[in-house]
């Protein structure tokens, strides 16, 4: 056991990237045993390694923990990215959750059909554009903070930029109307743990292609 964190998925994006951006931005090492094929779940779901049958799943400190949300908040906790009182938490939970609700979107639109893609492309745009974002570019202007909650990094600013710069994948000028999230953008690319994240050869995960979906549905889809 190299005390390492070590996390249990397949080699793609999905819903482990959230918990590859809170650990890299932690500076903490990680290994990954990537599932390529049914076997690989069925064998985890049968050892009793997944408490739910499902992955994502991360040993850590000694624990199987598993649950997108329950990991986050975990290694948030263990390493200071939680805020300093339950009233940052309560802004950091709210602001989190939101994007997860725009990642939920942004997740699923490769596998929606093909002719409904374009629909909901157009309502994934205006939802980051119209919904989501505004409110992260006025808490920025509002306190003209560096951070989203308490003057430092928090878990929300991990977050947020990686849901930048999904979106950006979609729509490059998607940040043409905030200036705030434009500098704060580039501010946080520049904390050196998530520089070397941002880096080529990094464990961050390329854009989802539909050979990672049809990977992906081979292995979970019983
Ligand atoms: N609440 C992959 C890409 C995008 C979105 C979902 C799945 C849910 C959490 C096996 N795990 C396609 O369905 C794969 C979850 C975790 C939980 C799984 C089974 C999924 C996917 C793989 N399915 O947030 O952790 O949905 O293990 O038997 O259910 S991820």
């Amino acid at each position: 056991m190299s005390g390492k964190p070590k996390l249990h998925y397949f080699n793609g994006r999905g819903r482990m990237e959230p918990i590859r951006w809170l650990l890299a931005a932690a500076g903490v090492e990680f290994e990954e045993s990537y599932l390529d094929k049914k076997e690989d779940l069925t064998k985890l779901q049968k050892d009793g390694s997944l408490l739910f049958q499902q992955v994502p799943m991360v040993e850590i400190d000694g624990m199987k923990l598993v649950q997108t949300r329950a990991i986050l908040n975990y290694i948030a906790t263990k390493y200071n990215l939680y805020g300093k009182d339950m009233k940052e938490r309560a802004l950091i939970d709210m602001y989190v959750e939101g994007m997860f609700d725009l990642n939920e979107l942004l997740i699923m639109y490769v596998v929606q059909p093909a002719d409904k893609k374009e629909e909901y492309f157009a309502n994934m745009m205006d939802k980051a554009e119209n919904r989501y974002f505004p409110v992260f570019e006025k808490v920025l202007k509002d306190h003209g903070k560096d951070f989203l909650v308490g003057n430092q990094l928090s878990r929300a600013d991990v977050q947020l930029l990686e849901i930048i710069l999904m979106v950006e994948e979609c729509k490059p000028d998607i940040l043409a109307k905030f200036p705030r999230l434009q500098s704060f953008k580039a501010r946080l690319s520049n904390i050196p743990t998530i520089k070397k994240f941002l880096q080529p050869g990094s464990q961050r995960k390329p854009p989802t292609t539909e050979e990672d979906i049809t990977r992906a549905i081979k292995i979970f889809r019983s």
